[in-house]
């Protein structure tokens, strides 16, 4: 079913909490899964794609009950995983599916894995290569590229593997899956991602050494069960940073937001743009967090590329709409990885800002914006995409008329709740 948003002439006042970290989160489960004995999780997100992760861990035979956003995960270790008798089910999530092959090839059993549609487009090979050099038996569609994927647990050897692409769901699979290995695995990532699956390794007990963008963990060792407080998640808060920066007479308040240092690219970028913000900071278990008051501002386009990239590759759609009301040319670059996401989100977005009235055109590996560009309303795609379904709501905002948002039931992929916590900032 659509969705039709009128907003007319809105201000947004007020504060929010933002849902739980959603990479976090997916970590948080798999960590106690892993970790003999009681693990408790705060924060939680109770996003699907969350909800995936704990329906395959289920499955696995670990016991997991979740109270609000409170989760207890109850486990007896890796070593006790059963084989499961039906599919796991990752749904839309590429970490579940990507960070479970890491687990699942040193397991001593056999486990298939599919996802929905969008998951049965997303490159596995990235995965598969590094997990078959360690000895993984892996095989899938088009010679293991794509799902569903057959895995066949066995006894894996640790690597050195210097990733080809920069990303944090690659290097963590080869981390899960080292902790396995015999000896010791080095992975050395050219530009640094987020780093949570190091963080939790060592919050669950974990020996790992971090130098100079490589990172080394020794086989054989076992984690202990723990408490994870989860921060709320910075990629979901980017939506409402955006909304309160175009809509004209904001000021909105974000509590207990996420700052951990490789994913703050979009406070970068505004800061840069020119936006009037404050962050003030607090730690929540090993990663940093910040309370974020926004206000509307007058931005200027800017560039956007390199190292910047993996810090906010999940933002690029909300900073393409914020673009079209800055004033000049932004150009985003090297992001070609926008491409394999859970649509190609370089044509999405440039083809349903273009429907509301931006000027904004593609490239191979970003996109170039003109602004500032009144939004005029329209009937947009959400490609099943979450960001995009989300990007459009705050597009409705400034819209000269209605926005009609096909298929925005993906938003609660990563944010349950968030058309309603929207509309409670409008004053
Ligand atoms: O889990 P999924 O579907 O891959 O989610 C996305 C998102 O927009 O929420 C990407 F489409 O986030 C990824 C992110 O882009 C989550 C993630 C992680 O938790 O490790 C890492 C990034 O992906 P990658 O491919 O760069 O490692």
């Amino acid at each position: 079913m659509a969705l039709t948003l009128s907003y007319s002439t809105p201000s947004l006042m007020g504060t929010i909490q933002v849902p739980g970290d959603k990479s976090i989160s997916h970590r948080s489960i798999m960590f106690g899964a892993m970790a003999a004995g009681i693990t408790t999780v705060e924060g939680f997100l109770l996003g699907d794609d969350c909800l995936s992760t704990i329906s395959c861990f289920r499955k696995l035979g670990v016991e997991i009950n979740l109270d609000g956003d409170k989760v207890t995960i109850t486990s007896g270790g890796e070593s006790s995983w059963e084989e499961p008798a039906e599919v796991l089910d990752t749904g839309n999530s590429g970490t579940t599916t990507r960070l479970m092959l890491g687990l699942l090839a040193g397991t001593s059993f056999h486990t298939v894995m599919a996802g929905d549609e969008s998951i049965a487009k997303r490159p596995m090979k990235r995965i598969i290569d590094p997990l078959r050099l360690m000895g993984a038996d892996i095989r899938g569609r088009r010679g293991g590229q794509f799902t569903p994927l057959a895995i066949q647990g066995t006894r894996l050897t640790a690597i050195d593997y210097t990733l080809p692409v920069a990303s944090a769901q690659v290097k963590s699979a080869i981390l899960l899956a080292g902790l396995k290995a015999e000896g010791r695995t080095r992975v050395t990532e050219p530009v640094a991602s987020r780093d949570h699956t190091e963080i939790m390794l060592e919050h669950f007990g974990a020996a790992i050494s971090r130098n100079d963008g490589t990172i080394e963990i020794e086989g054989g060792q076992t984690l202990t069960a723990s408490h994870v407080k989860v921060p709320g998640d910075i990629s979901s808060a980017a939506f409402m940073i955006g909304a309160a920066l175009i809509t004209p007479n904001s000021s909105v308040r974000l509590t207990n937001v996420g700052t951990n240092p490789t994913r703050t690219g979009i406070l970068d970028v505004i800061k840069k743009m020119g936006a009037d913000f404050d962050v003030e900071e607090r730690q929540v278990s090993g990663e940093p967090a910040a309370d974020l008051t926004i206000r509307s501002s007058a931005l200027s386009g800017i560039e956007i590329g390199g190292d910047l990239i993996p810090r906010l590759i999940d933002e690029i759609p909300l900073i393409a709409l914020i673009a079209t009301q800055a004033n000049g040319t932004t150009v985003i670059k090297d992001a070609e990885e926008l491409r394999v996401k859970e649509t190609d989100r370089i044509a999405a977005v440039v083809s349903e800002l273009a429907k509301l009235g931006a000027d904004i055109q593609a490239t191979e590996d970003g996109m170039i914006i003109q602004g500032p560009t009144p939004l005029t309303g329209g009937i947009v795609k959400s490609y099943g995409d979450h960001r995009l379904g989300m990007m459009e709501a705050v597009a409705a905002l400034i819209a000269s008329s209605d926005v009609i948002i096909d298929n925005p039931a993906c938003i609660s992929v990563s944010y349950p709740g968030f058309v309603e916590q929207l509309d409670s900032l409008l004053n």
